[in-house]
């Protein structure tokens, strides 16, 4: 391995040989890409062998499909997998530089937007550090998720042009690019023995081309891919010779429209859109990746695709890759000549499919003429295996007849790619218990009572290498000193930190570890708003994507009440509280938009309340994203995880921040109810309204918002003062909001939740002020927090779903 002094003569040949510079001149940019390269000739290496080790013991591997890799940067990733980081780190201080200068010079890759993606990233470091012969494979948008701005407490959207600087960690393989078919006319002819044959006319052909990302397993020298496909024009179109102004603008359209594939990402996680561009997108992402499974399949073996099951399996990542059934259906009998029920066969036991999100706005439901003109012969597949279903229950469960239009996989001229998903494949999983349990009892119940073998639950986990060791040296160190540094490869070993929780000298060290976390925080705060917060004040922290579900409003509703207390008994003894929140909303959300906007003008007369002083403050930090996540997670004292019961299929920055001694003030929702269950009542903080509860009130009734706003004379103030335009100026008031809970009555449950919340956070105030009480349960939820491990949940998938085994 390196030492400070071989690693000083690589980076130093590196800079001379590729950048012709020195150490002492090169800046921080030439330093990024000199690390970058020398981790990545690192890896080549392994990236080799682990492939012919794949290839030599034939064991099956998974493909994991997905729309969303919301990857952040790599640079300290790779250098910790590959047992680098701090060699590097020492190096780059040995030669006055500064290490975090150098690694923030990386352009946060963000393919994804929000929990969906960054599960997927977690998953690939989890593969591929317990030996997993796993595959990911998405798209290489050339625009990621926007970069947020706000003006005037306005969110403003920014194209994130990623790629306009070189991107060390992929490898363009042009060699082996793949054609993607769209529109046309099909053409049916039948061959002498009575099969189908199909030819079609007037298609548009896209190229697809590989770029792949390396990902690198802990300590063990495996090298797993990230494919990520470009669409381009097929090179034989590009060589057309336009004749005439109009054939050259057409070309050029064409060409643009056809890059457009791969262009940019959806940001919108909220409200399906049926745009085109994104069916395209879908389509072209799982044509390409199932013509690649299918070309390596025939390189690896001899035996027939007939057997493609036993060797591959592929999880599709919500609905968003459902074109997986249709499209494995059309090349096993298109091009490869199976029959339809040979082609079932091994369709249904290749697909896997993992559900996030039971909110019917996000159900994606295609029109049908929008299909059929795209894709037309993936059309007359997915009809035929509507009329197959529906013709399968009509007949096998007479029982079942009149809910045919509720599980028909095309119904009101629309393609329900959940349906699709589910019929198409051998296992349908939730990722939490209580998500799992309400798919099978409610959203997908008639499809639990035909299939119940295929439900299964598989709880959502992290890398705990990136979310715990990475992002808190410090944490870790503290950690490994205490129980060795087993858990980094077992991460349920945190559970020894339990035997510390009466060490008073241990509580100490966790508790100065979080203050400097505390306090590096804080600067960044100062450098990034101008605000001074208090590093003594308890850091109250909220960070995911802005939703009503997720309730930033109830939130904010507790600063606001907080504040008006204060104004009203300035003497009130209230321990600090410093505020945080970063939230993307999508573009067109207007009301998520607004509550950014809310959150905005609330801090802005807060903090700047004399009387106020620094009791309180409201923090919003723009540009969430991944390595911002990583800066304020390790400082985090309270984690909200506030959503309306029922609706967070799991969460996953509720486990970032536990792990990281974050306790959380939380609704039984999602996976909140497993980190109950493990850390035990004393060790969390529970409020409000059950899923059973919010669940009955849809489906009954009985709420009655503004019977709240009524008799609750805390709520009546906070709601008249968004109202009255107390919180902007004349021009800009919060009516939307006020209108919104009092007239579609508060569908989230914001007012109904209001007074346990409070009340919970007095709860917490009174507990944080016995110190060591608080310490002792930051220790528990970090001893706990090994089951949230993404290894934990991989061990899952490959055991109960996959069926792989580790790589010798
Ligand atoms: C229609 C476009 C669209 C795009 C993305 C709809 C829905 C999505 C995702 C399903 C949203 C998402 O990220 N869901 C989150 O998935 C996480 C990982 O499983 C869970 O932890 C979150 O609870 C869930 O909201």
């Amino acid at each position: 391995m390196y030492t400070i002094k071989t690693f000083q003569q690589l980076l130093t040949d590196k800079l001379a040989k590729h950048q012709g510079t020195t150490v002492e001149e090169a800046s921080d940019k030439d330093l990024y890409y000199a690390v970058a390269s020398i981790v990545k000739e690192e890896m080549n290496e392994n990236w080799l062998k682990t492939r012919q080790k794949y290839k030599e013991q034939d064991e099956r591997q998974v493909y994991y499909i997905s729309m969303e890799f919301l990857i952040g940067r790599l640079m300290e990733s790779n250098l910790l997998n590959c047992g680098m980081l701090d060699v590097c780190t020492d190096t780059l201080k040995s030669l006055g530089r500064d290490p975090e200068a150098v690694y923030n010079q990386e352009h946060d890759a963000a393919l994804g937007n929000g929990g969906l993606g960054r599960l997927a990233a977690c998953f690939l470091d989890s593969i591929a550090s317990l030996r997993y012969a796993g595959h990911g494979s998405g798209i290489r948008y050339r625009y990621g998720l926007f970069e947020q701005r706000i003006i005037h407490g306005n969110q403003v959207e920014l194209p994130d042009y990623w790629l306009k600087e070189d991107y060390p960690w992929e490898t363009r393989k042009p060699e082996e690019a793949l054609k993607v078919q769209f529109g046309g006319e099909v053409h049916t002819h039948r061959r002498f023995d009575g099969s189908l044959e199909f030819s079609y006319n007037d298609v548009d052909i896209v190229r697809a081309v590989p770029y792949d990302v390396q990902v690198a397993g802990y300590d063990n020298d495996v090298v797993n891919t990230l494919r990520l496909w470009s669409a381009e024009l097929p090179p034989e179109d590009s060589s057309i010779l336009a004749d005439s102004e109009s054939k050259y603008y057409h070309h050029l359209d064409h060409m643009h429209s056809i890059e457009q594939i791969s262009g940019f990402l959806y940001p919108d996680d909220s409200h399906y859109e049926g745009k085109e561009l994104r069916i395209k997108q879908q389509y072209f992402l799982v044509s390409a990746t199932l013509q690649n499974i299918i070309r390596e399949y025939k390189e690896r073996h001899r035996a027939p695709l007939h057997k493609l099951h036993e060797k591959i399996v592929i999880q599709i990542n919500d609905t968003h890759p459902s074109l997986a059934v249709p499209e494995l259906m059309r090349i096993l009998m298109d091009d490869e000549g199976f029959s339809w029920e040979e082609a079932w066969e091994v369709t249904t036991q290749t697909i896997a499919y993992t559900n996030h999100t039971t909110l019917s706005e996000a159900l994606e439901k295609w029109p049908v003429d929008m299909i059929k003109n795209l894709l037309p012969r993936v059309f007359m597949i997915i009809y035929e295996i509507n009329e197959r279903f529906c013709k399968g229950i009509w007949f096998d469960h007479p029982e079942l007849r009149d809910r045919i239009p509720e599980v028909a996989v095309i119904a009101h001229d629309q393609v329900h790619m959940a349906h699709l998903a589910i019929v198409g494949s051998f296992s349908v999983n939730g990722v939490a218990k209580l998500h799992t349990e309400i798919l099978k009892n409610k959203e997908m119940k008639p499809f639990y009572d035909l299939f119940p073998e295929k439900f299964n639950n598989k709880t959502n986990g992290i890398t705990h290498r990136r979310w715990l060791l990475q992002v808190n040296p410090k944490l870790s160190d503290v950690i490994t000193e205490a129980i060795g540094p087993q858990w980094i490869k077992q991460p349920s070993k945190l559970i020894g930190l339990m035997r510390y929780s009466n060490d008073q000298p241990f509580l100490d060290k966790i508790s100065s570890v979080k203050q400097h976390n505390k306090l590096v925080l804080a600067q960044l705060i100062k450098e990034r708003t101008g605000i001074t917060v208090n590093e003594n004040s308890i850091f109250d922290v909220q960070i995911k994507r802005l939703h009503e579900y997720k309730r930033q409003l109830l939130n904010i509703f507790h600063v606001i009440y907080l504040y008006n207390e204060l104004k009203d008994n300035p003497a009130l003894d209230l321990t600090p509280r410093t505020f945080i929140f970063a939230a993307k909303a999508a573009p067109s959300y207007h009301m998520a938009k607004e509550v950014i906007k809310l959150i905005h003008h609330v801090a802005s007369v807060v903090n700047n309340d004399k009387d106020i002083g620094d009791k309180l403050k409201v923090i919003f930090l723009e540009n969430y994203n991944v390595s911002l996540a990583e800066k304020i997670i390790p400082a985090a004292e309270l984690s909200e995880q506030i959503s309306t019961a029922s609706k967070e299929a799991s969460g996953t920055g509720n486990m970032k921040m536990m792990m990281n001694g974050a306790i959380t003030v939380g609704t039984l929702d999602g996976a909140n109810i497993e980190i109950r269950d493990l850390v035990g009542d004393p060790n969390i903080f529970i409020f409000g309204l059950n899923s059973e509860e919010v669940l009955d009130y849809y489906a009954h009734g009985g709420y009655n918002a503004k019977g709240i706003y009524h008799t609750d004379e805390r709520v009546r103030k906070i709601m008249d003062q968004l109202n009255g335009g107390e919180f902007g100026s004349q021009e800009i008031e919060f009516k939307d909001i006020f209108y919104h809970i009092l007239y579609n009555n508060d569908p989230y449950f914001v007012l109904k939740d209001f007074d346990p919340y409070i009340e919970t956070h007095e709860l917490i105030e009174r507990s944080y002020r016995n110190q060591k009480a608080w310490q002792k349960m930051s220790v528990a939820n970090i001893a706990y927090s090994g089951k949230f491990s993404s290894d934990r949940t991989i061990h899952e998938y490959a055991s109960d779903i996959w069926k792989l085994k580790p790589l010798k």
